[in-house]
């Protein structure tokens, strides 16, 4: 069911995405239309996408977010959701995070796959991730709710494309039968100390469970995941707020290590 009209979806889709451009927060999408439901906040996702794609943006991956128990908790929400990646989305391992270009940026340790089959549901489960997959490897996310405060509830954040805003990937990249992805574990450190610790399993038992859930998402559109998908599976720990001055490293077991610094 849907309760926003196309007219209200564009206008709702350039409200937040001129924040997320420029830069500024904004109140959430639920406190002017508390109605609204989960299908109208995917419209409005599916909006802001289309219009980066008019303007020449390409779409570069997928992210699951809300995928651990320390996430949810975190942010209060029960549920995972999904977004976009764009191209500018991307910044190189080792690279700069710019904070005058986001609002008020936070970091999540991640694991990413690498398809090599198309995943479309309905009905894909774990096996089929397993099997479809071509390569994992480690990523930094970089979310920056458009929201006051990263104060938000799953109707609001899915509108915001699920905070989604810069990601770093690199490291090494293994093919999947080649790790114990439940026991991998991944140690941040912000300015040389140890800030978050996890281990795989806190992404919905297993990553690949993530993936799973994401091309059962998608279907509900009658998207799906094409063959060379990069899928981000969602922050195994709470994300840490990082300021101007900081740099952080992000060691992942037997997949190298992912650092960045805040400019
Ligand atoms: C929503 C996005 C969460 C993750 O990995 O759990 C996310 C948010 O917390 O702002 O990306
Ligand atoms: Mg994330």
């Amino acid at each position: 069911m849907t309760t926003l009209t196309a007219q209200e979806v564009a206008q709702l889709a350039e409200y937040i995405e001129n924040a997320e451009l420029q830069a500024y927060e904004i109140t959430k999408v639920t406190d002017q239309y508390p109605d609204m439901d989960y299908e109208d906040a995917f419209d409005i996702q599916w909006q802001i996408r289309k219009q980066k794609l008019a303007r020449g943006n390409k779409v570069v991956g997928m992210k699951m977010g809300l995928t651990s128990w320390a996430k949810m908790k975190q942010m209060g929400v029960e549920k995972p959701c999904y977004g976009f990646l764009a191209d500018y989305f991307s910044i190189p391992d080792g690279g700069d995070i710019k904070v005058d270009e986001l609002i008020h940026p936070k970091i999540e340790a991640e694991l990413a796959f690498v398809t090599k089959e198309e995943l479309r549901g309905p009905g894909i489960h774990i096996g089929d991730v397993l099997r479809a997959t071509d390569l994992v490897m480690p990523a930094v996310e970089v979310i920056d709710s458009r929201y006051k405060d990263f104060n938000f509830d799953l109707i609001s954040v899915i509108a915001d494309n699920s905070s989604s805003s810069r990601f770093i990937s690199g490291g090494v990249a293994k093919p999947i039968a080649d790790l114990e992805l439940k026991t991998l574990g991944v140690v941040m450190r912000l300015n040389g100390q140890v800030v978050q610790t996890g281990a795989g399993a806190a992404v919905l038992g297993h990553p690949a469970a993530s993936v799973a859930m994401l091309a059962n998402m998608l279907a509900e559109r009658g998207e799906c995941l094409p063959a060379g998908s990069f899928v981000m599976t969602g922050a195994i720990t709470a994300a840490v707020t990082v300021n101007r001055g900081d740099s952080f490293t992000v060691d992942f077991d037997g997949l190298g290590c992912i650092s960045g610094r805040v400019v």
